[in-house]
């Protein structure tokens, strides 16, 4: 009898150790109260854009202010070692798990695992191609609703003709896809011809640079150019400058750039960019307020577009520029 008794009280104990050690994935909460948060964060790259340095810049400063401790991994271009780095994550157990994807295609597995796992799935910045029941929060940017910003824009200066140059980013991200969709929609409803159109790997400025400058020595006539990002915007301006093509505010090329870094910022006040649409980078606060949410057993809203102005050398005040968080 007593045998029974004490194999029962081994099981039941086994039982609420496991118990313990899973999480609801739907809305986390630590078992242990006094344990750290960990939370695994899928970077893209460490030395992307501006952007991303100000992205990762934020992760690190809010999690160190909130007390979590950060597992960050970075993909380098590389989507197959994103996946493999998420899952990575999982069998380590961490506590959330927070997906820059290189690529918006291909995670399901990944959230399946977690979501067996109990460990909360976030996507941040780039929102990925998942079922709502895949994840448990989305802080991201709207992409198509930013290019359409430049497309209004674009329209309202109802230029004699419009010969687009279109810089996209990285091919397959979110954010290229979202911006390059807004111009080329754009350019069909409008009648606009756009006379290049060719995603930078990493959205890379020297690549930027050279494909201007290689369209400049075709003989290829454009006067607007659609970067996908601020550094890819300088490329272009830098390949116009070296040819002796005038652009911005009073120039023969009007420049649209995306991301509104502070620098670029500068440029929209100086008039060599016309146009910067925000993308902003600063998820880190947004993050830990989620996982502080879902700590506390609080409603955490499924899906948040992050806010975002635009910038117009027009309007643009040295109070604005100096204003700026990144
Ligand atoms: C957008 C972000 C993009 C930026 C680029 O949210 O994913 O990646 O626009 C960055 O500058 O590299």
């Amino acid at each position: 009898m007593k045998k029974l008794v004490s194999l029962v009280l081994v099981f039941a104990l086994a039982f609420s150790l496991a118990a313990c050690g899973k999480k609801d994935s739907a809305t986390g909460g630590k078992s242990d109260k006094d344990a750290k948060i960990v939370v695994g964060v899928v970077q893209t790259n460490a030395n992307e854009s501006d952007w991303r340095t100000a992205n990762t810049n934020s992760f690190n400063e809010a999690f160190k202010e909130a007390g979590f401790e950060m597992k960050m991994v970075f993909g380098e271009g590389d989507h197959a070692k994103q996946i493999s780095q998420a899952q990575q994550l999982i069998q380590e157990e961490v506590d959330y798990l927070v997906v820059l994807g290189l690529q918006s295609a291909g995670w399901e597995d990944v959230a399946k695992a977690a979501k067996e796992a109990g460990i909360p799935f976030i996507m941040a910045d780039r929102k990925l191609d998942l079922p709502e029941d895949l994840y448990t929060a989305m802080v991201c940017s709207d992409f198509e609703a930013e290019g359409r910003k430049a497309v209004d824009w674009l329209k309202k200066q109802n230029l004699d003709e419009y010969k687009i140059v279109v810089l996209g980013g990285d091919t397959g991200s979110s954010a290229q896809l979202g911006r390059s969709k807004a111009i080329e929609d754009g350019a069909k409803e409008n009648g606009w011809e756009i006379v290049f159109n060719q995603n930078m790997k990493g959205w890379d400025e020297t690549l930027a640079k050279q494909a201007v400058a290689d369209l400049i020595a075709s003989g290829t006539d454009f006067n607007v150019i659609y970067a996908e990002n601020d550094n890819m915007a300088r490329g272009a301006c830098d390949a116009m400058s070296a040819a002796g093509i005038t652009y911005g505010k009073n120039g023969k090329v009007k420049v649209i750039a995306f991301d509104a870094n502070k620098w670029a910022l500068e440029k929209v006040l100086a008039g060599e960019f016309n146009l910067d649409v925000e993308c902003n980078p600063l998820h880190g606060p947004r993050i830990v307020d989620v996982i502080k949410k879902l700590e506390a057993g609080e409603h955490v809203e499924k899906n948040v577009y992050v806010d975002e102005e635009v910038f117009d050398c027009d309007t643009i005040t040295r109070e604005i520029v100096d204003a700026r968080p990144y």
